[in-house]
């Protein structure tokens, strides 16, 4: 199994995503916006082959651009500063942040033809989101 490229997902199902955001010290305001937020994420290489993992919402548009297990600067859709690192498993990638201010958390997305499979931890607290593609 690989990863699946040029694909667009839309969140389908979430759990436990709210203590999950209270765990990384995500405010009451920003946590009502990302409970009712039905991101679209999409897996695309850029020319210099770079992975950009592309996030769009209601709430925010973001994208991330990495090479595997290299280290980067990461703000993030709540806006913290982390550093990431995001390495290849198989169809999944597993992305790690750090920060000093919370714990470290763990974010592995599972790509399959059929849904997009996001499980994220932090101090044993995993929150599941399904999504499930577009058209
Ligand atoms: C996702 O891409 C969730 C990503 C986790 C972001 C952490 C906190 C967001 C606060 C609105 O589905």
């Amino acid at each position: 199994m690989s990863l699946i490229f040029n694909k667009k997902y839309k969140l389908d199902t979430s759990e436990n995503f709210d203590e999950y955001m209270k765990a990384l010290g995500v405010g009451l305001v920003k946590r009502t916006l990302g409970n009712t937020a039905t991101p679209i994420v999409e897996l695309t290489k850029n020319n210099e082959g770079k992975l950009v993992l592309t996030s769009n919402s209601i709430m925010k548009n973001s994208s991330i651009e990495f090479n595997l297990n290299e280290e980067f600067i990461e703000e993030t859709i709540d806006n913290r500063k982390v550093t990431s690192i995001i390495s290849q498993d198989g169809n999944k990638l597993v992305h790690v942040q750090k920060s000093d201010k919370h714990s470290d958390t763990t974010i592995v997305r599972e790509f399959k033809p059929d849904e997009l499979k996001m499980i994220l931890t932090i101090d044993g607290i995993t929150c599941t989101r399904i999504y499930k593609p577009v058209d």
